[in-house]
C-alpha cells in the first residue's frame, strides 16, 4: 500500500461508556459502537496493535433516580443493565477487548488517584456556594432532583438543569417555585464546598491544541462545537457533588461527597485498560502514556465537550498522559422521522431485535452504517431496512456469492478451476479488484464508514455485473475453459470480499470464509487475484442473506404505532397547582349559542364567531378553524368565558373565549352543555 509510514505504534480506541440504567438501542449502535468496531476490526486486519475499550458508566443521578422509581438500590440497577448491555454488544459482534464497569474496585482506585494527583498539584479551586438542600430528606439535591417553573416558558415541570419544554439550560436557582423531587418540599439554600477544574485558565492551550491544531483533521461538527465553546468563554467546572452514589472524594473535608460522574467516567477508559492488562499480562501504560500511541474516542455528539475539552484538560494537567488524536463524534439517528426517546419507548431495542430477527445482526449493522449520522442527524425506517436487505445485501452480495459457489460446485465439483486466457473484460475486472483494499482503507482512516462500506459493496457489485455479463451458465455448453476463467475470477472476488467485508459484516465474513474453506486472512492478503489456489476445495454453499418479507416489516411498524398510541394515552398533563375557590369565581363562564361563523381571511386557524351569550350578542375570534368548518357550527351550544378582557386579533375585536378541550395531538373539541339550556346560564 502506498502510504506514509505510520507514526503510531499502537492504538487505544475507546467508545462512550453507556449509562447502566437501561438497555441499548439502534441509536447507540449507529452513533458509537458500530463505527468504533469497524475501525478496530480494520486496524486488527492490517496488523496494528489495538485495544478496543468499552464498559458501563454506573454512576450519576439518572441511575439513582431509576433506582428510586423501582424501589431498589442503584447497585441493583447497574448490575442488571450492565449484564443486558454487555450481552447485546457481544451478540452484535462489537469486538471489545475489554468491557469493564465503573463500579469496579480498580476504577474507584484509579479515579481517586487521579483526583488526588490533581488535588496535590493544586489544580483545583475550592469554592463554597449555596446549593439547594432538602431538609426532610437531609440531603443536597442534584439538579435533576429539583423541579419548578421555567423562567423562560412557564413550563411547570422544568428540571434544575434544563427545561424539557423549551430546551433552555438552567441552573437550579433560576427555577421559579423550586420543589424537591424527593419529598415535594420547598428546598432551602445551604452552603456547601466543592472542587472546581478551572477550565477558564486552560483556554490558551485548548485554543492552540484544538482551534489551531485540529482544524483540518477533526470532523467539522466536532471542531465547530469545540470552537464555539471556547469562543463563548469557559468557566470553572465543579468536579464533585453532594450525592450518596459514586466515588468518594479522597480528601479531608469532603465527607459525603462523590466525584462528578463526568469526572470519573472517562477515567473508566484507563481503568478498563488496566483490567485488560491484568488479563493479558501486558503493560497498560504505553497505551496511555507513550507519544507513539494513538488515542481515539468514539462518542455521540452530546458527549463532545466532555471528551474534547474537559477530559483532555484533566489528562493534560495530570501531565503524564497523551491526548486524543481524534474524536470522531456522530450526530443522532432518528427512528421513522422522530427523535429516539427512551422514556417514550420510541426506539428499536437490541435485545428485542435479536429475538425478532435472529441471526440478522449483520443486516442491522449494514443498514446502520449505510445510514450512519456521520455529518448530520439521519433516519432509520423499517421500509429502508427491508430495501437495503432485499435489494443490496441479498440481491447483490448474496446473489453474487451464491451464483459463484453453486456454479463451481455444479461444474467443477466445488474445486477452484484454473485461470486460462484472459479476455479484456477479465483484465479490467482484475485491475479494478486490486484497487479496493486501498480505497476502502483510505475511507476508514478518515472515519468515513458509510463511504467505506459503500466501496466494499461496489466490489460485490463488480462481481455481480461480471457474472451477468459473462454468463458462464451459457458458455458452459461450448467453452468450458472460458467458464473456468470466469469462475476463478469470481471466486477471487468472493475471497477478497471475505476479507474486506469483515469490519462491517463480521458474521457474513465468517460464513463466507467457511464456504470458501479459507482460514482467517488479513487485509494485506486482499487486492490480488490469487487468494484461492487452483484445485482448492470449497465447502457447500449456504445462504448469506434471506429475503425480509413485508409481513415482518409491517409488524415492526405496527409495534411503533402501538407505542405511539400508548404514549398518547399515558401522556396526560399532570394537574396544575391548587387554587382557591375565589380564584375560580373570578371567571364568568356562560352557556351560549354560535349564531354566525366565518373564516378570517388569510389565516389558517381563525374563525370569527358571533355568539348569543344570553347577555348580549358579541364577536369572538377563535382558533378552531383547523378542526371546525364555519358552516358546520352555526347553532352550536358552547361555553364562553365572557369577562375576558377584549383583544384585537387580525384587526377584529374579540370579546371573550369559547372553552375547548385539547387532547395530546392538539385536536380540539367543544365543551358544551349536553342539553338545550338557556343561553346566559352560569357555569360554576
Ligand atoms: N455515560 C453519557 C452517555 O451515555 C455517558 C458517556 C460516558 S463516556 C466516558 O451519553
Ligand atoms: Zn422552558
Amino acid at each position: 500500500m502506498n502510504k506514509e509510514p505510520n507514526k503510531f505504534k499502537r492504538y487505544t480506541v475507546t467508545s462512550a461508556l453507556p449509562y447502566a440504567n437501561g438497555p441499548i438501542h439502534i441509536g447507540h449502535l449507529a452513533g458509537v459502537y458500530i463505527p468504533a468496531d469497524i475501525y478496530c476490526r480494520y486496524l486488527r486486519s492490517i496488523g496494528e496493535d489495538v485495544i478496543f475499550i468499552g464498559g458501563s458508566d454506573e454512576h450519576g443521578v439518572p441511575i439513582t433516580i431509576k433506582a428510586r422509581q423501582q424501589g431498589v438500590t442503584p447497585q441493583d440497577i447497574v448490575d442488571k443493565y450492565h449484564e443486558i448491555i454487555k450481552k447485546s454488544f457481544k451478540e452484535f459482534g462489537i469486538s471489545f477487548d475489554v468491557y469493564s464497569r465503573t463500579s469496579a474496585k480498580i476504577h474507584h482506585e484509579t479515579a481517586q488517584e487521579f483526583f488526588k494527583n490533581l488535588y496535590d498539584k493544586g489544580e483545583f479551586i475550592e469554592k463554597t456556594s449555596e446549593n439547594y438542600f432538602d431538609e426532610k430528606e437531609n440531603q443536597f439535591l442534584a439538579d435533576r432532583y429539583i423541579t419548578g417553573t421555567c423562567p423562560n416558558c412557564d413550563y411547570e415541570k422544568a428540571y434544575g438543569d434544563q427545561c424539557e419544554n423549551c430546551g433552555i439550560s438552567l441552573s437550579p436557582t433560576e427555577l421559579i417555585n423550586p420543589k424537591s423531587a424527593l419529598s415535594g418540599n420547598v428546598p432551602v439554600l445551604r452552603e456547601t464546598k466543592h472542587w472546581f477544574l478551572p477550565l477558564d485558565k486552560y483556554e490558551p492551550w485548548l485554543r492552540e491544541w484544538i482551534v489551531e491544531g485540529h482544524k483540518d483533521d477533526w470532523k467539522s461538527n466536532v471542531y465547530g462545537q469545540c470552537k464555539s465553546w471556547i469562543d463563548l468563554g469557559l468557566k470553572p467546572r465543579a468536579v464533585t457533588r453532594d450525592l450518596n452514589w459514586g466515588i468518594e472524594v479522597p480528601v479531608k473535608g469532603a465527607e459525603g461527597k462523590v466525584l462528578y460522574v463526568w469526572f470519573d467516567a472517562p477515567i473508566g477508559y484507563i481503568s478498563a485498560t488496566k483490567e485488560l492488562a491484568k488479563e493479558t499480562g501486558k503493560d497498560w501504560e504505553p497505551y496511555w502514556k507513550n507519544e507513539d500511541s494513538k488515542l481515539v474516542h468514539f462518542i455521540g455528539k452530546d458527549n463532545i465537550v466532555f471528551h474534547c475539552i474537559i477530559f483532555p484538560s484533566m489528562l493534560k494537567k495530570e501531565g503524564s498522559y497523551i491526548l486524543p488524536e481524534n474524536v470522531p463524534a456522530n450526530e443522532f439517528l432518528n427512528l421513522e422521522n422522530e427523535k429516539i426517546s427512551t422514556s417514550n419507548n420510541w426506539a428499536v431495542w437490541l435485545h428485542e431485535y435479536l429475538k425478532e430477527f435472529p441471526g440478522k445482526q449483520d443486516v442491522l449493522r449494514y443498514v446502520l452504517t449505510a445510514n450512519a449520522p456521520e455529518t448530520k442527524d439521519n433516519d432509520f425506517t423499517w421500509k429502508d431496512f427491508q430495501a437495503k436487505n432485499n435489494n443490496e445485501l441479498l440481491a447483490i452480495f448474496g446473489n453474487f456469492v451464491n451464483r459463484t459457489i453453486v456454479l463451481t460446485q455444479k461444474y467443477f465439483a466445488g474445486k477452484v478451476p484454473e485461470l486460462n486466457n484472459l479476455d479484456e473484460i477479465d483484465k479490467t475486472v482484475i485491475n479494478e479488484l486490486k484497487t479496493f483494499p486501498d480505497k476502502i482503507a483510505s475511507s476508514l482512516e478518515k472515519y468515513r464508514f458509510r463511504e467505506a462500506q459503500a466501496q466494499m459493496m461496489n466490489l460485490a457489485r463488480l462481481g455481480n455485473k461480471y457474472l451477468t455479463e459473462t454468463e458462464p451458465w451459457k458458455q458452459i455448453k461450448t467453452d468450458e475453459s472460458r467458464v473456468k476463467t470466469i469462475l476463478n475470477i469470481s471466486l477471487q472476488i468472493c475471497g477478497n470480499l471475505s476479507i474486506l467485508c469483515e469490519p462491517f459484516l463480521p458474521f457474513t465474513a465468517d460464513k463466507l470464509s467457511k464456504m470458501l474453506n479459507l482460514s482467517k486472512l488479513k487485509w494485506k492478503d486482499a487486492g490480488n487475484e490469487n487468494i484461492l489456489k487452483n484445485g482448492h476445495q470449497l465447502e457447500k454453499p449456504t445462504y448469506l442473506f434471506e429475503k425480509i418479507e413485508d409481513k415482518a416489516i409491517e409488524e415492526q411498524v405496527q409495534k411503533l404505532l402501538d407505542t405511539k398510541k400508548e404514549n398518547v394515552a399515558n401522556n396526560v398533563n399532570p394537574a396544575k397547582e391548587d387554587i382557591n375557590y375565589d380564584d375560580f369565581a373570578k371567571l364568568d363562564i356562560r352557556t351560549g349559542t354560535i349564531i354566525e361563523a366565518e373564516k378570517v381571511p388569510k389565516t389558517k386557524k381563525l374563525l370569527k364567531l358571533k355568539i348569543d351569550t344570553g347577555i348580549d350578542e358579541r364577536t369572538v375570534v377563535s382558533g378552531i378553524a383547523e378542526y371546525y368548518k364555519a358552516e358546520d357550527i352555526i347553532g352550536k351550544k358552547v361555553s364562553i368565558l365572557v369577562n375576558l378582557a377584549s383583544k384585537k386579533l387580525r384587526g377584529i375585536e374579540s370579546n371573550g373565549m369559547i372553552l375547548m378541550a385539547e387532547n395530546e395531538l392538539g385536536e380540539l373539541c367543544f365543551v358544551s352543555p349536553t342539553q338545550d339550556f338557556r343561553n346566559g346560564s352560569e357555569v360554576k
